[in-house]
């Protein structure tokens, strides 16, 4: 038997695996034990990546739609063809409408995105578009503009005091998070959990604020008041590295802890209790949680208050604390935001971004200001931000535009990598975007509904059939390609390649394979890909503090805790708490009369991610059918049992999903898993898997009232429903 490294890419961590062959077929797969990172360990979703590879359903051939969209006809073509005919589609739309007629809808990064960007960029498209809106970006875009860096690398083990601030890490990353939280508790750290149910880490938690949903704006404004008030904060660091502090002295003045349990929830003295617990136990980390940046109104501005608690306490760029800066010698490879080639879209292609004039904050403005100031300081101290992170056109503008033509017509859509009819919000909108195309070209492993309403589909590579290079703040590891691609499925490189080549861009794409370009990647460092993959990784010294030296990558070089970026385009520049807009608080007393639960939803849970493995056996006898959370009492009131089918509805429509009764939950509300549909049922219009039916998406809204209004990251949570028995 042959063992081969690779390397799992069935969601983020890339964990090291170790592919067993045998007759050229992989029969088995482990850890990795000498990965430098993950070290053997693989999660449960991991252990399918073997049912993943051969599965019956994986798309091996490019497909041409021979039906009418949505009919389930298809013809099998060749690349070639299926290439040729897209260019020549594409050239021919793009000639009568213009470039920003192709739109991209991504779904969270899972293989090489960069070369996406790079050919919208040279196509001349400024519209792509997806989750990143909701995920991570209003974190990513906010802590470019605060500080001039993300926190992605919260220094957890190290760390005395750790805040799960809306992050569910025993479930969302079970492999990187969740050990480490358990490392740092060893080591005696204390533990705050901020989450409106009680979660396999608040039950070990040393105080859990059972928060209200969208209401923890107004609980950081509270921290930030009592930590200023109580004179808890670091002088020194505020005094020499941040600007408008009094300011935001001014800004929090009325959040008292009486006010704060008003509007949370969470009682005064609790509140009380974890500000200082935060502030007075150091080094302190708040990694990132999704739980902020799906709640809507608010989430940009939470994004604010959390850097800003790091920023005042001190905790930003210290052994055990938020760190963001890069280790010098990592900081040299070529990274995304260099292959993006950002700077090939004209300007006169960059003012049509669709979106960019409600949400400044996000669209080029925005993420040229944040590029600018990164510029300024040495390279390779913090990453340059991605145009693919923080840079995007609105998926609501880019949806309305496909179905009314204003303000022009959009006519064309790639998605990979992503599901759209699962991920984004207000489904029925989407499905109506994607029906009125006249052209749709999906990438996929396998036939989900977005790509059964697609024209041409054409067949990904899983992760262990293509290489990848892993590159973050501290080291940059080789991802193996551990075997031939099966039939004809192949990398997106190749796809865009293909597709650039013969659309002019041929001098843009001069490596043949994505290996190849990463080997240009690493040349600054002296190594090749397989050089890395031999040596097992680079590594870098994290040097801290080095602020003291170069200063922040901001306008003023230093933390802003008011935000002259966002002030130049019209934003707050300093954090204002919003009432969500449907809540039991809200302005509009008969949607609480009418829907009188909180609706959070998407709660991570394994062994899914997203919409994915509902096709394989192992992961479905797990959890077998969609279900909502809810508190025994709450059931009870409306006579549901557990198992019992449950109709959920809000003022966008209905879905139905299988009672789980756990009093995890609070008794005013509900939890449903996301981004639930069929593969076993037909994929014909109109059931197409199934789509509509227990899908929390159909549930959401995405208008710009719900939508914060520096970026417009629409709801996914802190929203208001009611629930009977079907
Ligand atoms: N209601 C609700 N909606 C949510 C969320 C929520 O919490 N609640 N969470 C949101 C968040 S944070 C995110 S990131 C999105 C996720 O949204 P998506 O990223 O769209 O989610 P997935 O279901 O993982 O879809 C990925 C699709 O791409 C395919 N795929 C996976 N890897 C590859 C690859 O390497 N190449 C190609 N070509 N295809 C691949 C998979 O088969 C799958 O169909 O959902 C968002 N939507
Ligand atoms: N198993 C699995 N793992 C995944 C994924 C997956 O689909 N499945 N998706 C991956 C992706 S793309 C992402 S972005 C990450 C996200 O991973 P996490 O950051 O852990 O996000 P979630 O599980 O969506 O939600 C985190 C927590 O937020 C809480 N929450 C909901 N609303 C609010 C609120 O208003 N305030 C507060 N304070 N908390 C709230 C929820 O109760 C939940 O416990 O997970 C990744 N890992
Ligand atoms: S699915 Fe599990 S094994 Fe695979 S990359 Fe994610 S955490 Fe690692
Ligand atoms: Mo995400």
């Amino acid at each position: 038997m042959e063992i081969r490294r690779s390397y799992c890419g069935l969601c983020h961590p890339r964990c090291g695996m170790l592919l067993h062959i045998e007759d050229g077929k992989v029969v088995k797969i482990t850890g990795d034990p000498d990965h430098p990172i993950t070290r053997g360990a693989l999660c449960e979703r991991g252990r399918l990546m073997l049912d993943h590879i051969y599965h019956p359903d994986r798309l091996n051939y490019p497909l041409k739609r021979v039906g009418e969209r949505g009919e389930g006809r298809w013809e099998r073509i060749s690349w070639e063809q299926a290439l040729d005919e897209v260019a020549e589609k594409l050239s021919k739309l793009r000639d009568e409408y213009g470039a920003e007629t192709l739109t991209f809808t991504h779904g969270t990064k899972r293989t090489y995105h960069w070369d996406c960007r790079r050919f919208f960029n040279l196509f001349g498209s400024p519209n792509t578009c997806g989750v990143n809106t909701i995920c991570m970006c209003p974190s990513y875009a906010t802590e470019y503009a605060t500080y001039g860096g993300m926190v992605m690398g919260s220094e957890v083990t190290g760390a005395q005091c750790v805040v799960m601030w809306g992050c569910n890490a025993s479930k969302s990353n079970p492999m990187g998070m969740a050990p480490k939280i358990a490392v740092a508790r060893k080591n005696g750290a204390k533990l705050i959990v901020v989450d409106p149910r009680r979660t396999k880490e608040a039950e070990k938690a040393d105080l859990w604020l059972q928060i209200r949903p969208g209401t923890d704006l107004a609980m950081m404004l509270g921290w930030i008041r009592y930590i200023i008030a109580n004179d808890l904060y670091d002088k020194d660091f505020v005094a020499n590295h941040t600007v408008g502090f009094d300011e935001l002295k001014d800004a929090v003045e009325s959040y008292t802890p009486e006010k704060v349990e008003e509007i949370t929830s969470v009682p005064a003295d609790l509140v009380v209790e974890a500000a200082k617990m935060y502030a007075t136990v150091s080094p302190a980390v708040i990694p990132f949680g999704l739980g902020l940046d799906k709640q809507g109104v608010n989430s940009t501005q939470c994004a604010r208050g959390r850097a800003i608690l790091r920023a005042i306490t001190g905790n930003l760029e210290v052994p055990g604390g938020d760190v963001f800066g890069q280790a010098a010698n990592v900081g040299k490879v070529h990274d995304w935001e260099y292959l993006e080639l950002n700077d090939m879209i004209p300007e006169s292609q960059k003012v049509k971004q669709l979106g960019a004039d409600k949400y400044p904050f996000f669209g080029f403005p925005g993420w040229e200001r944040n590029a600018a100031a990164n510029k300024k300081l040495p390279k390779g101290y913090a990453m340059p931000p991605e145009a693919w992170h923080s840079n995007l056109a609105h998926a609501r503008e880019v949806m309305n535009a496909i179905i009314t033509g204003e303000p022009y017509p959009v006519k064309a859509a790639i998605t990979l990598a992503n599901n759209p009819l699962l991920a984004l919000p207000n489904t029925r909108q989407v499905f109506e975007a994607l029906k009125a195309l006249d052209l749709y070209v999906v990438m996929e492993y396998y036939m989900t509904p977005s790509a059964a309403m697609a024209d041409y589909i054409f067949p990904a590579s899983t992760t262990v059939e293509q290489p990848e290079i892993w590159l973050t703040n501290g080291f940059c590891v080789a991802c193996p390609q551990g075997i031939d691609p099966i039939e004809e499925r192949k990398d997106s490189y190749y796809f865009y390649r293909q597709l650039g080549l013969r659309l002019g861009q041929e001098q843009y794409w001069p490596w043949e394979t994505v290996e190849d370009v990463y080997d240009h990647c690493l040349e600054p460092v002296g190594l090749t890909f397989q050089q890395l993959a031999e040596q097992n990784g680079l590594f870098g010294e994290m040097e801290y503090r080095r602020y003291k030296k170069f200063g922040f990558g901001t306008p003023s070089g230093k933390v802003e805790l008011k935000s002259s970026i966002f002030e130049e385009l019209g934003a707050d520049p300093l954090p204002v708490y919003h009432e969500p807009i449907w809540s039991p608080k809200s302005k509009e007393p008969e949607i609480a009369e009418e829907y009188p639960l909180i609706l959070i939803t998407g709660s991570r849970f394994m062994p899914m991610y997203h919409s994915e493995q509902r096709q394989i056996e192992k992961a479905r006898k797990k959890v077998p059918d969609p279900l909502l959370s809810i508190h025994p009492d709450t059931a009870a009131d409306l006579g549901l049992a557990e198992g019992d089918w449950a109709v959920i509805s809000t003022p966008l429509g209905s879905i139905r999903q299988r009672v789980s009764i756990t009093d995890a939950m609070h008794p005013t509300m509900v939890d449903a898993q996301h981004s639930w549909w069929f593969p076993e049922r037909s994929g014909k219009l109109p059931e197409l898997f199934g789509t509509f039916e227990s899908n929390t998406n159909v549930l959401c809204p995405d208008a710009p009232e719900f939508c914060s209004p520096e970026i417009g990251s629409w709801p996914h949570s802190a929203l208001m429903c009611r629930v009977e028995k079907e």
